[in-house]
């Protein structure tokens, strides 16, 4: 039923892509970044689109089996046309991660404004009504993922902020979700490796018996431009600011024509996974900001993988 191509541990289905602009049912430029969740057996699959003006907004696609998707007539969510949140989203909102906690699905995303990039967040309970809860960082941050269950007593959440133009994963903290703080620096880009120019968090963190496993992207610099891997890290439980564990190789790398040519090529750029009662993961990723594909896995092999190297030299933390 899976496709390897090289040695990748992410398996793509074979159907990939499984959205495309032909399966959206009004004009736009690109259909890409999709996070899923899924609710009573259906998958709802929360997918960025690019329209023909340039900016972003959202879209629902609904699935039985988490690989056929069927888009809405419609978008979900528009950038907000009224203050206080107009000004923020003047320029789109992008990368949508969900995230489940207490019935109620969190959306943490990047908002765009003349300022720049925030993280903003907003919840739904229906996917068809969604309500903007705050702007949760100044700008110059974005891959915002909230944890799916509070940290000693505290609402979680990882992101990037651009320090120094170094983009590095960072953790912080919230009573309410809606004031940040307790800021912590978690882990960077690793000169030599895959991911040597700048990372970010990918998924929503799964928790695992070894620790919170994150599915994070990596970039390295090439004189031809960026190239966008996935990979795994793992992070304590109690404290997940110390990072316990590392892949050394990537889990996926651009090597198909839809991966390697779109809008811009040689991307795969993950913004969820479901893990299935037997233990399979479906990570769903954009390819090539064009479109969006799944890729299989079992949770013992991410594991495996966010756990080949303990060693700090390749932890870099
Ligand atoms: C990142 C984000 C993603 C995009 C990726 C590759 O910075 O903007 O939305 O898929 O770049 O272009």
């Amino acid at each position: 039923m899976s496709m390897r191509h090289g040695t990748d541990r992410l398996h793509r289905w074979e159907r990939n892509p499984i959205l495309t602009l032909q399966d959206v049912p009004f004009r736009c430029n690109t259909v890409f970044n999709g996070t899923p969740v899924k609710v009573d057996g259906e998958y709802y699959l929360l997918i960025r689109i690019e329209g023909q003006q340039g900016y972003s907004f959202f879209a629902l696609a609904r699935s039985g089996d988490g690989l056929h998707f069927e888009m809405e007539k419609s978008p979900c969510m528009m950038p907000a046309t009224r203050e206080p949140w107009r000004s923020w989203e003047e320029n789109g909102i992008e990368d949508p991660r969900l995230t489940m906690i207490d019935g109620e699905y969190y959306i943490m995303y990047t908002a765009c404004s003349g300022y720049g990039h925030y993280i903003a967040l907003a919840k739904t309970e229906d996917f068809h009504h969604y309500e903007r809860i705050a702007i949760i960082s100044e700008p110059g941050n974005k891959d915002g993922v909230l944890f799916p269950e509070k940290i000693n007593g505290l609402y979680a959440r990882l992101d990037r902020p651009f320090g120094y133009g170094i983009g590095a994963m960072w953790i912080s903290y919230s009573p309410d979700l809606k004031h940040w703080g307790k800021s912590d620096y978690v882990c960077g880009p690793r000169p030599r490796f895959w991911d040597q120019h700048r990372i970010g968090a990918s998924a929503p963190p799964i928790r695992t018996d070894k620790g919170w496993l994150e599915i994070y992207h990596g970039v390295k610099m090439t004189s031809a431009g960026p190239i966008y891997r996935i990979g795994a890290i793992m992070l304590d439980l109690e404290n997940p600011a110390v990072v316990v564990g590392r892949c050394l190789e990537p889990l996926l790398s651009p090597r198909t024509n839809y991966e390697r040519v779109g809008d811009v090529g040689n991307v795969c750029f993950a913004c969820g996974a479901i893990v299935e009662d037997d233990g399979e993961v479906k990570v769903y990723y954009g390819a090539a900001d064009t479109s969006i594909c799944v890729a299989l896995t079992t949770m013992d092999e991410l594991i495996d993988s966010a756990t080949e190297c303990e060693d700090e030299t390749c932890i870099l933390h």
